[in-house]
């Protein structure tokens, strides 16, 4: 087939990030043909030819749903819709299962595994369109909710929710790899008399703009920003060391009170200010989310005591 590419595969007509993008697992090259013939125009295809290529590409290319044939040799079907579904980066993925049994006990059992769907051969290309397009468009409304799920309303950052589901990923990749990550937490000064002196709104005008400077401050893809609790927040810094954690909790101090937001009741400046505390694990140093989350509020105490307006900071051993 000209320009067949075993792995990636589009007619090029639209830029292939326009497109949704399909994996098809089958051992037998033909079959992934036909799938290919079919689905082409309208999504970016993925191919291939085993299980364990299968797990490999949805790791790194995240398809958007998977057409997994159920009988192949090695890892069959049941067992990739297994694996699939025990890791946390691909257990969102809707897998359907392409396959020439027809006993319902193969289906159910599939199903049972987490499958969306079943489709079974010979295939029928307008069956199989339309089954992709529903699975498509339901994974497209199930990813949106799952994201405001995890938004602050107030702030538009990521809620604690989130931080605490992402918090324990992070920590256990860090210590995989033997790399280094922080925390900084972060708590508005006096934000109870901001409350009383300026009213409600003008309080959450306030939280926002605390959120935006955070947002000026963290540059890295990586990082994230969380509204913790009321007016206190957390940023989670993976691959970074204390001096880089200690320099970028300077750069939010010094950009909250660049904005000025007129504070007349506080007791540090005329100027809402925070209060931050940084928590490091260095690499090549084993720690638990709650380690790391407890080192860096204890920082945070120790600057409101300190009296205000500071940074804290320390790691763990
Ligand atoms: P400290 O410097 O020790 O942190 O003092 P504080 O006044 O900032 O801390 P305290 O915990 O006494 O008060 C926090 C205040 O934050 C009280 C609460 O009404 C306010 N607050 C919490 N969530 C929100 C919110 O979503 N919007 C607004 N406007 N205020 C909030
Ligand atoms: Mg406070």
């Amino acid at each position: 087939m000209p320009g067949f590419n075993p792995m990636i595969a589009n007619d090029g007509n639209f830029p292939s990030q326009a497109k949704p993008r399909l994996l098809v697992v089958d051992d037998q090259p033909t079959n992934i043909q036909v799938m290919y013939q079919i689905l082409a125009q309208d999504y970016q295809v993925l191919m291939a030819t085993s299980g364990k290529q299968a797990l490999a590409l949805c790791e790194n290319k995240h398809p958007d749903l998977i057409l997994l044939d159920l009988i192949m040799p090695e890892m069959d079907g049941y067992e990739v819709c297994q694996l699939l579904k025990r890791n946390t980066v691909t257990k969102d993925i809707p897998i359907i299962f392409i396959t020439a049994q027809t006993d319902e006990s193969a289906e159910e059992k599939g199903l049972d595994l987490g499958a969306v769907d079943f489709i079974s051969k010979p295939i029928n290309p307008r069956i199989v369109r339309a089954r992709v397009k529903t699975h498509l468009m339901l994974k497209a409304q199930s990813d949106l909710l799952r994201s405001w799920a995890y938004l602050d309303g107030l702030t538009g950052v990521h809620n604690r929710r989130y931080f605490d589901e992402h918090l324990t990923t992070e920590i256990g990749r860090a210590v995989r790899n033997n790399s280094a990550m922080s925390l900084v937490m972060l708590d508005v000064d006096f934000f109870k008399r901001y409350n009383d002196k300026y009213g409600h709104q003008a309080g959450d005008d306030c939280l926002r703009r605390v959120a935006h400077s955070l947002r000026t401050s963290l540059m890295r893809p990586g990082d994230h920003i969380a509204r913790y609790g009321g007016e206190e927040f957390v940023c989670l810094l993976p691959e970074t060391g204390f001096s880089g954690a200690m320099q970028l909790a300077e750069q939010i101090r010094k950009e909250i009170i660049d904005q000025q937001i007129e504070h007349a009741d506080s007791s540090v400046a005329p100027y809402v200010t925070v209060s931050l505390g940084v928590g490091t694990k260095p690499e090549n140093v084993h720690a638990s989310a709650n380690a790391l989350m407890s080192l860096a509020d204890a920082q945070l105490y120790k600057a409101k005591e300190a009296g205000r307006h500071r940074i804290f900071g320390a790691e763990l051993k």
